[in-house]
């Protein structure tokens, strides 16, 4: 098939699962069109499948807010007209269902019919989707894509106690590849960072608020304080000042180094015991997968689809958002006993691969082949 892709071209989970979905099903023989205004971050090698068109957005005096939907919107009708394309995925609501939307009524104009399919991430619904600025346009804009995914059961179950939603939603997961996510001997690395061979703790995410970034530094604290550790702290965002603050006030500074962004994400999981993820709200939670994948157990908050990823007593724990003792008190359980250490990391690798690429892929085209049939 010619599949459109459109999506948030940064590091943040829905440009990165809509990025590696296009580049394996380039891999697979699919022609895909990437559509975002700048190149999508992990669009970093060349495949004779992959295309990729920027959307230019014009600059005028007059624009306070330079309207992005309606130059995303022309540039769909273009790409969808000159490239011949069979389907449109677009991932993340707003605005790119709603962008989408237009495009299509625009291109019925030429007699050209694309179905469009919406993949709701998270924050689409739970944190932006609901402001009263967005919702009825998001509302409307799910009810009007030919087809609707959402990455776990509880994003669908939120979308539709939330939202007058009547299409049929499909949950279809994150996925992992584990041709990079897997555990590497990066043994000369943990040396540098634990030297005394302390336990290596790990938190990667975009520093928002809804991540609970201070708690992941409160949480070190107290695991400190019973197992010699160090904690590696992963990517940059708003809350990175404060968290840095307060592990300066809590005396832990010196255990722990924050990394900024980083590319080579499984090279810094490889050489991590427990990754903490504490979130306030999460609506399936790649990057713990991501640390499953190369063998960490995860500490995590039982909120939106962690739940269906990290298995309680099994893969890690799950414990009610803010409650930083019982989180702490399970990461000591964990890491002060090697061979227990030793299981939760071959239960994290073997949950992981229940959401393996090649299982995940071929729910993305079957769901492309229905959608496509019925428009
Ligand atoms: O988590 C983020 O801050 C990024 C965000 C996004 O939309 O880019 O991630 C969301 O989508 C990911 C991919 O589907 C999910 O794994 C994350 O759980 C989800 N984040 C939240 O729900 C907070």
């Amino acid at each position: 098939m010619k599949i459109g892709i459109v999506c948030y071209p940064t590091f943040g989970g829905s440009g990165v699962v809509a990025t590696e979905l296009g580049k394996a099903l380039a891999a697979n023989g699919h022609q895909i069109h990437f559509i975002t205004y700048s190149q999508p971050a992990r669009l970093d090698f060349f495949s004779e499948n992959l295309y990729y068109h920027e959307v230019t957005i014009s600059k005028y005096p007059l624009f306070d807010f330079p309207p992005y939907e309606l130059a995303l919107a022309s540039k769909l009708v273009d790409v969808v007209r000159f490239e011949k394309l069979d389907i449109l995925h677009v991932h993340y609501a707003i605005p790119h269902a709603s962008a989408a939307f237009m495009a299509k009524q625009i291109l019925a104009t030429y007699d050209i019919r694309i179905p469009i399919v919406t993949t709701l991430h998270g924050t689409d619904i739970t944190l932006v989707g609901k402001d009263a600025s967005y919702s009825p346009v998001v509302t409307f804009s799910i009810n009007q894509s030919d087809g609707v995914t959402a990455v776990s059961n509880n994003l669908k179950e939120e979308t539709l106690n939330y939202f007058d939603v009547k299409q049929e939603i499909r949950v279809i997961p994150n996925f992992i590849d584990l041709s990079r996510f897997s555990l590497k001997p990066r043994q000369h690395f943990k040396q540098a960072i634990a030297p005394g061979d302390e336990r290596i703790l790990v938190h990667t995410s975009n520093f928002r608020k809804v991540k609970r970034t201070t708690d992941v530094i409160r949480i070190f604290k107290k695991v400190q304080e019973k197992v010699p550790s160090k904690l590696l702290m992963v990517g940059d965002g708003p809350e990175r000042t404060a968290a840095e603050q307060l592990s300066r006030e809590l005396g832990v500074a010196n255990d722990i180094r924050f990394l900024g962004k980083q590319d080579a994400i499984e090279e810094i999981l490889s050489v991590s015991d427990l990754f903490l993820i504490p979130s306030g709200s999460e609506s399936f939670g790649l990057a713990a997968l991501e640390a499953m994948a190369c063998k960490v157990p995860v500490i995590s908050s039982n909120t939106g689809g962690l739940p269906e990823l990290n298995v309680n007593g099994v893969t890690g724990f799950l414990s009610d958002v803010g409650d930083v003792d019982a989180m702490a008190a399970n990461a000591i359980h964990i890491l002060e006993d090697g061979e227990r250490l030793a299981q939760f990391k071959e239960a994290a690798l073997a949950r992981a691969k229940d959401f393996q690429l090649a299982n995940i892929m071929p729910l993305y085209e079957q769901y492309y082949r229905e959608v496509a049939a019925h428009v």
